[in-house]
């Protein structure tokens, strides 16, 4: 197949879906064609089959914003016509699902290009609802020819909310566990914990939804009973408040900001427990990772995170913001070696059974294949 694929290329779940499903698609066969403003940041090498369009952008004086969304359209009106497209699969909504809608009008005389939309969280659960988007967001749902939602969560918030009864697809978000696996580095471990401590970590983008503050909390309570750690990775608009909060509650030398970082199964192979008290979370990619390298979690109970974390066997869930049962939790788990070991082969098992890359990406060739055939 000739498959177009739109998605953020920055730092992010979505951007990091759309970027692994690419490359696989590339390794099985497929022409796959990128089509965004940057490169996504995942497509770090030559990947055979693998092809990138960059999005331009003008700048006139007239325009005071700029026309994202219609340069995007007509950009992927000229990969469609020149590559040949059998469809487009686009990733976060907005604005995507409507600039390919848009391509599809325009070219529509040349060929019947399919478009899929993949719903991945905020598209849904905040931007999209936004009333100068509402109607937009509805309208490039309703004119997609298939739309995935990343948990059976997500599907049931975008039937309710936008009064949708469009066929929606549940695709799970997927891992490569065989890069993303238990692969503790002695020596990284000794340098964030040298005094044999626990550790826990949490990864994400530092935005208000991923309430990273309660992370900082949850380690100030795990540490008045055994010493731990809390190495924290990523950046964005919390990340000062963090900082300040470590220092508040005097425990600024037990946290360790790495900021973004490239590779991350060495160190989250190398932390004991992983932390993710979102108050929204569509999936949790960031915590399948995690398991998939042998980590439990203690995590929220929102979104599609039931859907990834089972509760006491490969995690422990509390109610957002309760970050004294999650600490409850996390010192249950890191005080009982026993438990602790069952709880982290029943992570690692949960991630290689059920979201594996191999188990999920046929899903997706299928879907492509049902969808081409309308
Ligand atoms: O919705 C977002 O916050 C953005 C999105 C992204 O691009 O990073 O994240 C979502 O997509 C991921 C991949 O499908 C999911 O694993 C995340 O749970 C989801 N984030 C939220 O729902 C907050």
């Amino acid at each position: 197949m000739k498959i177009g694929i739109t998605c953020y290329p920055t730092y992010g779940g979505s951007g990091v879906v759309a970027t692994e499903l690419g490359k696989e698609l590339a390794l099985k066969g497929h022409q796959v064609h990128f089509i965004s403003y940057a490169i996504p940041f995942r497509l770090n090498q030559f990947v055979e089959n693998i092809f990138f369009h960059e999005v331009e952008m003008s700048s006139y004086p007239l325009f005071e914003f700029p026309l994202y969304s219609l340069a995007l359209a007509s950009k992927m009106v000229e990969v469609i016509n020149y590559e040949n497209l059998d469809l487009l699969h686009v990733h976060y909504a907005i604005p995507h699902a409507t600039s390919a809608y848009l391509a599809k009008q325009i070219q529509k005389k040349h060929s019947d290009i399919k478009i899929i939309t993949t719903l991945h969280g905020t598209d849904i659960t905040l931007v999209g609802l936004e009333p100068s988007f509402l109607p937009l967001l509805k309208f490039s749902i309703q004119e997609s020819d298939g739309v995935t939602a990343v948990s059976r969560y997500l599907k049931e918030k975008t039937l309710t909310n936008y009064s949708l009864d469009t066929d929606i697809e549940v695709i799970p978000n997927f891992v490569d566990t065989n890069f993303y696996k238990p692969c503790a580095d002695v020596a990284l471990r000794k340098h964030f914990a040298p005094n044999g401590e626990k550790i826990m970590v949490h990864t994400s983008n530092f935005r208000t939804v991923k309430r990273v503050q309660d992370t900082i909390r949850i380690l100030k309570m795990v540490n008045q009973e055994i010493p731990a750690k809390l190495v924290l990775v990523g950046d964005g608009p919390e990340r000062s408040d963090c900082e300040r909060l470590a220092r508040e509650l005097e425990i600024s030398n037990k946290v360790i900001f790495l900021g973004k970082q490239e590779s991350l199964p060495p160190i989250l192979a190398s932390c004991d427990l992983f932390l993710i008290p979102s108050q929204s979370e569509s999936f949790g990619l960031a915590a399948l990772e995690a398991m998939s390298c042998g980590l439990p979690v203690v995590s929220s109970s929102v979104g599609g995170l039931p859907e990834v974390v089972s509760h006491n066997e490969n995690g422990f869930i509390a109610e957002i913001g309760d970050v004294e049962r999650m600490a409850r939790y996390s010192i249950d788990l890191l005080s009982n070696d026993k438990k602790y070991k069952r709880f982290s082969q029943n992570a690692r098992s949960s991630a290689v059974n059920n979201f594996d890359k191999e188990k999920i990406i046929p899903v997706y060739e299928d879907y492509y294949q049902k969808v081409l055939s309308r």
